[in-house]
């Protein structure tokens, strides 16, 4: 427990044990909101890795964990559980000092990580086999047992719900893990394994390695001892760890890069749309991989949205994230900013319009950190490089479309097809557009809303496989079939010249 003061040592938790590396390294944990040192984190090197997937391969082998009934891993899983919902608010301070991201925005996404544990819990109480009808004097029995060791690799946009969503998943199956949290956003993530330790997940079961995705990342991925992987990330880095699962010829999902349209039509209410667009925009400063970062708009209403949007983004508030009346907060790094303003630089170098934002705020009291305008670019066509590409930051495009047809072509015109909002009345309409979008999520007037129970993945760049519900549950086991003679009668196959009869 820490009280929502951010510890001195951000340990390695290896076997039920919080260690340093075993080199003695350490990275700084700094506040991207003031610059401030928070604290140092152990970075594992390859003894570490090592280490921490022999434990997670040794508690699974004596089955410690996944030889447990379902309904006994369930009540820890509900336990743990209880055990989060009483340190929300100690792990959302955390969260905000170490991401930045504004505390209201992070009490509103922890409260509800309690469902993951609890959801899982009861999947895996109800989880069941299937019997094929495999022929007279035979049963045929399938069974969904768990994978192994597996190996998580998780952002710093949202640290704990992100880990939170892969780990309850791969408990709930049965699975030993080693957890790769972001070297931006280590703290939440550590503590979870010792919370889970706390309410009765055996030592060895949940391994946490802290360090570099260069480094640490690169070694838990290319580890032989892992059976399945599991990575939110940057597109980039999704092909070099799926490359690593298929060398391995182990399972990977993949939750990678998003550009979400926004798509507006004509029998929305402007005020209803433009709140709609604001919210996919710029939650989370528009860090997340669903961020509605096109906001494509019917001719007839454009103006009107574009209009009363841009005032609307005047007003948001930037400042201090522990401040309850801040609405956008710094992003998480350097390299974070320079990457948001080189691509709004290079949208005006290609002739668009910045209707609002695009610059560093001047006022000194945002001098100590990451901060950005929330800004709103007109004048983008596919020949834009802003069109394509993710900037995962405080900036939106706007674009008018003629008709549904030409909105559907506009919002497919991607590489990567995450998630997308329809924002219409028309239930026709809206199930017409959805049906014909090349994207894993589609929210029909609303935005980001996201359940344990409900799938969560894209098509093309965007990843491969889905997080939350029974596809991601199954994703974490395998299944063995059983094939039991049970009054075939015994054969001989090689003791006669009758015919043969295979089956
Ligand atoms: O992500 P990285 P970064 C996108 C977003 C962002 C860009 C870069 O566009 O601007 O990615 O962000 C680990 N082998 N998203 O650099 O590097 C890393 O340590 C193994 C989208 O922060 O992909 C961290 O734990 N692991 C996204 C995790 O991968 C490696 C969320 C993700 O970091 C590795 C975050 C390697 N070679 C960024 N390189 C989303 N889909 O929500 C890095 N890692």
């Amino acid at each position: 427990m820490t009280d929502g003061h951010m510890p001195e040592r951000i340990l390695l938790h290896i076997d039920g044990k919080q260690v340093p590396a075993a080199d003695g390294a350490t990275f700084p944990l700094d506040n991207p909101a003031t610059g401030e040192h928070l604290g140092e984190v152990a970075n594992a090197g390859a003894a570490d890795v090592d280490a921490a997937v022999g434990a997670a391969r040794s508690a699974f082998e004596d089955r410690r964990w996944s030889g447990m009934r379902p309904r006994d891993r369930a009540r820890i899983l509900n336990r743990a559980a209880a055990l989060l919902a009483d340190r929300i608010d100690e792990y959302a301070r955390l969260e905000t000092l170490q991401i930045g991201r504004p505390l209201r925005e992070m009490r509103a996404q922890l409260r509800r990580l309690p469902e993951w544990l609890e959801y899982f819990g009861a999947v895996a109480q109800s989880a069941e086999g299937t019997a094929p009808e495999f022929g007279t004097g035979y049963l045929n029995v399938v069974r969904r047992v768990p994978l192994g060791v597996a190996g998580l690799i998780t952002p710093w946009n949202h640290p704990l719900l992100i880990t939170m969503k892969k780990l309850s998943a791969a408990l709930a199956a049965g699975n030993s893990i080693v957890v790769k949290p972001s070297e931006l956003g280590p703290a939440v993530p550590s503590a979870l394994v010792a919370l889970l330790e706390e309410a009765g997940v055996p030592p060895g079961v949940v391994n946490s390695v802290t360090g570099f995705g260069a480094t640490t990342g690169r070694l838990l991925s290319e580890h032989p001892g892992l059976d399945k992987l599991d990575i939110t990330g940057g597109t980039d880095t999704g092909r070099v760890v799926a490359g690593n699962a298929g060398r391995s010829l182990i399972p990977v999902t993949a939750e990678l890069g998003g550009k979400a349209p926004v798509i507006v039509f004509d029998d929305v209410d402007v005020d209803d749309a433009v709140a709609g667009a604001l919210f996919a925009a710029f939650i989370a400063t528009g860090q997340t991989c669903v961020q509605g970062a096109r906001v494509l708009v019917v001719e007839s209403m454009y103006d009107a949205v574009v209009d009363r949007l841009v005032d609307r983004t005047r007003a948001l508030r930037l400042g201090d994230p522990l401040d309850s009346e801040t609405q956008i907060g710094p992003l998480v790094s350097g390299p974070q900013r320079e990457r948001v303003a080189a691509a709004v630089d290079r949208a005006r170098e290609q002739g668009a319009t910045v209707l609002c934002g695009g610059s560093v705020p001047e006022d000194a009291r945002y001098a100590g950190g990451f901060f950005y305008e929330p800004t709103v670019v007109a004048g983008i066509t596919p020949a834009h490089d802003l069109w394509y590409d993710e900037v995962f930051g405080p900036v939106t495009l706007v674009r008018p479309f003629r008709d549904e047809a030409d909105a559907v072509a506009q919002a497919n015109d991607c590489e990567f097809g995450l998630a997308a909002s329809v924002w219409t009345r028309d239930v026709g309409r809206a199930i017409r557009v959805a049906d014909q979008l090349d994207i894993g999520i589609v929210w029909i007037n609303d935005h980001h809303r996201i359940d344990p129970a409900s799938p969560w993945g894209g098509s093309k760049d965007s990843g491969i496989g889905s997080e939350n519900g029974w596809d991601s549950y199954r994703g974490y086991t395998r299944t063995q079939s059983l094939i039991v003679n049970a009054g075939a009668g015994s054969s001989d196959w090689f003791g006669s010249s009758a015919d043969l009869r295979y089956s």
